[in-house]
């Protein structure tokens, strides 16, 4: 496995098998709080279009469900990596899902417990890892997805939801989410990313 601030090339089991493991930086200003987590991720394109994506994070928000997505455009490796507080073209102090886009991409799967793992399910949060007691995260998964698979090598994991103040819960005081008012800013704002340096 590899540090968690560095990113390797795992040694390839199989020449149908590659696997890209990152560590998992903060996205927020350490000014944000409890948003200062942590964490690992592998990503493994398997034979079949199949992904295999594995998610270790500590940091944060206990007892929510944290949205993780893998990110990225199409092809060549085009975008710019994972974004960190300079993101915030706003300056209202929070790096936004959508202030983070020009870095990550768009999604290309959504790191669901079960179901369907396309785009479509980027914001369903009952089918999203709950972290536990103490803030830590596991995730596994293995997934038939031809555009994770394509991009293994190019993707970026994102975390999502932070408790900013605290509460036991996603609530509307730092506002809504960038994309949808339907949600809370606390509940889509990405934490945690890792992926191909830019
Ligand atoms: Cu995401």
């Amino acid at each position: 496995m590899a540090g968690a601030a560095s990113a390797a090339h795992d040694e390839n089991p199989s020449p149908k098998v590659a696997s890209y493991s990152y560590g998992l930086s903060p996205v927020q200003a350490e000014s944000v709080p409890n948003s200062q987590a942590s964490g690992t991720t592998r990503v493994k394109a398997l034979p079949n279009g199949k992904v295999q994506v594995k998610v270790r994070a500590s940091g944060l928000a206990p007892n929510l469900p944290h949205a993780m997505h893998l990110h990225g455009v199409p092809g060549e490796a085009t975008d710019l990596g994972c974004p960190g507080p300079a993101a915030d073209t706003d300056g209202n102090g929070f790096v936004t899902t959508l202030e983070g886009v020009p870095f990550y991409g768009g999604i290309v799967a959504s790191l669901t417990t079960t179901g369907d793992t396309t785009p479509t399910s980027a914001l369903a949060l009952d089918r999203f890892p709950v972290a536990d007691a103490a803030g830590n995260l596991s995730y596994s998964r293995t997934f038939r997805s031809e555009p994770a698979s394509a991009d293994a090598g190019t993707v970026q994991v994102v975390v999502h939801g932070i408790d900013i103040n605290g509460n036991g819960s996603y609530d509307f005081e730092a506002g809504p989410s960038s994309l949808t008012d339907e949600f809370p800013l606390e509940g889509t704002i990405p934490v945690l990313c890792g992926g191909i340096p830019n």
